[in-house]
């Protein structure tokens, strides 16, 4: 049987729906893991979703990927710009990897231009709301050929 797509999230992003609407949009992480189970689920694949606001929470949940996760799709948050370490649990990882995120970082500060993350990930994917989780889920899926 084919292992779950792990859908990993960064600090804040608990706050999704709730709170700066005209930036990350109205809906919440739960509709964002809806979309994404029925997109795997159409190809018999499932989905785990999860959010933490602790660095060192996603590297644990990055390490256990690597036995139970045929692919990450990863919006690491404000860790995208800030955390190697979040880089070195990603190239530990042998799946897919696909990094997402709601708004066009590149259309934002400075700061938010950079990504540690882009070194490893496949595609990356910015500005396209929680639809970009969508497409990231689909890219997993074209890679592992479910
Ligand atoms: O655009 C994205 O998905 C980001 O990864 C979101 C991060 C930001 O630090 C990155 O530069 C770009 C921030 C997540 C905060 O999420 C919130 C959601 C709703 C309300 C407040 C914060």
């Amino acid at each position: 049987m084919t292992k779950p797509i792990f859908i990993l999230n960064g600090p804040n992003l608990n706050l999704l729906g709730q709170r700066e609407p005209e930036i990350y949009g109205r809906e919440t992480l739960a509709d964002v893991e809806a979309r994404c189970a029925a997109i795997a689920g159409d190809r018999g694949v499932g989905v785990v979703l999860r959010q933490t606001n602790h660095e060192g929470q996603l590297i644990d949940w990055i390490h256990e990927a690597r036995h139970e996760a045929c692919g990450i799709v990863i919006n690491p948050a404000a860790f995208t710009h800030t955390s190697v370490a979040v880089l070195d649990a990603l190239n530990a990882y042998e799946g897919p990897v696909i990094e997402v995120h709601i708004s066009n970082v590149h259309k934002r500060e400075a700061f938010r231009h950079h990504s540690y993350v882009s070194a490893r990930a496949e595609g990356v994917i910015a500005g396209l709301g929680i639809e970009g989780y969508e497409s990231a889920t689909r890219r997993i899926l074209t890679l592992i050929g479910a």
